[in-house]
């Protein structure tokens, strides 16, 4: 009973797992999430209501896979690596979305939305390189996936999804200020869990020695990044409805 050596005595999680910890409270939280932006669905302004639905697609697309991230780990104890990076695979580009969204009330393109759809895949199948295919060369991989996550700040912060934002006016700026600080420092968070998870045989190596796994800051990230980034989509879509 192999599969089972993650559980104690009375059948439960072992009290120091703290990662299976983190992949089961993850599930119920998107779970929550989702169910919760759905069913605000209803009392949410026109003009609001695409953006919290996407939330909704993106905390329940989530939910389904840290379903089975938390079963394989449990089973495993490896990293649901494939499982992670399909997740964000869909969730990142509908955050790219929800940027379009925003800046669409004040000319924002399709193209441009496109532009960070690219960006946002480049960053991901890089990363997914380095962590699972190449790990040998995990900085390079990552040193790439790293220069297309720049390139998707800037956008944000200095570039074309700015220019839109601030020439709409007040709303539409501080909700795009809002996305940019879950972009500049809530994914942030996604490469300092790969620094520790490919830490072996690379100039990071002492990475290793920080203590917490990989997972766990992956699910603090995505906690932060899907249901924080839904919820403040939330409030600004009360104060101007
Ligand atoms: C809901 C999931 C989200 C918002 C995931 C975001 C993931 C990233 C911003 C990942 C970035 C990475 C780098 C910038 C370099 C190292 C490799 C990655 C893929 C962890």
């Amino acid at each position: 009973m192999d599969h089972l050596f993650l559980l104690d005595s009375s059948m439960q999680i072992a009290k120091t797992d703290y990662v299976s910890f983190t992949f089961f409270i993850g599930t119920m939280a998107m779970m929550a999430a989702a169910v919760f932006f759905f069913l605000e669905l209803n009392n949410t302004s026109k003009e609001w209501r695409t953006s919290v639905l996407v939330s909704g697609l993106i905390t329940f697309i989530a939910a389904v896979h840290y379903y089975y991230m938390r079963g394989y780990y449990l089973e495993t104890h490896d990293s649901p690596t494939f499982f992670r990076y399909v997740d964000w695979l869909l969730t990142v580009p509908l955050m790219c979305v929800e940027f379009y969204l925003i800046t669409k009330k004040a000319g924002g393109t399709a193209s441009l939305l496109w532009k960070m759809i690219l960006a946002s895949v480049v960053m991901l199948v890089t990363g997914y390189w380095g962590e699972a295919v190449a790990p040998a060369q995990a900085t390079l991989w990552g040193t790439l996936s790293a220069i297309a996550y720049f390139y998707i700040v800037y956008e944000v912060w200095l570039g074309d999804v700015k220019k839109l934002a601030t020439s709409a006016g007040s709303a539409v700026a501080s909700a795009n200020a809002a996305l940019g600080w879950f972009v500049l420092v809530g994914w942030a968070i996604y490469p300092l869990g790969y620094l520790i998870g490919t830490a072996d045989g690379q100039w990071y190596a002492s990475f290793k020695n920080i203590g917490i796994d990989m997972n766990v800051i992956y699910n603090i990230g995505d906690a932060v990044n899907k249901i924080g980034f839904g919820l403040v989509i939330y409030s600004l879509s009360r104060k101007s409805a």
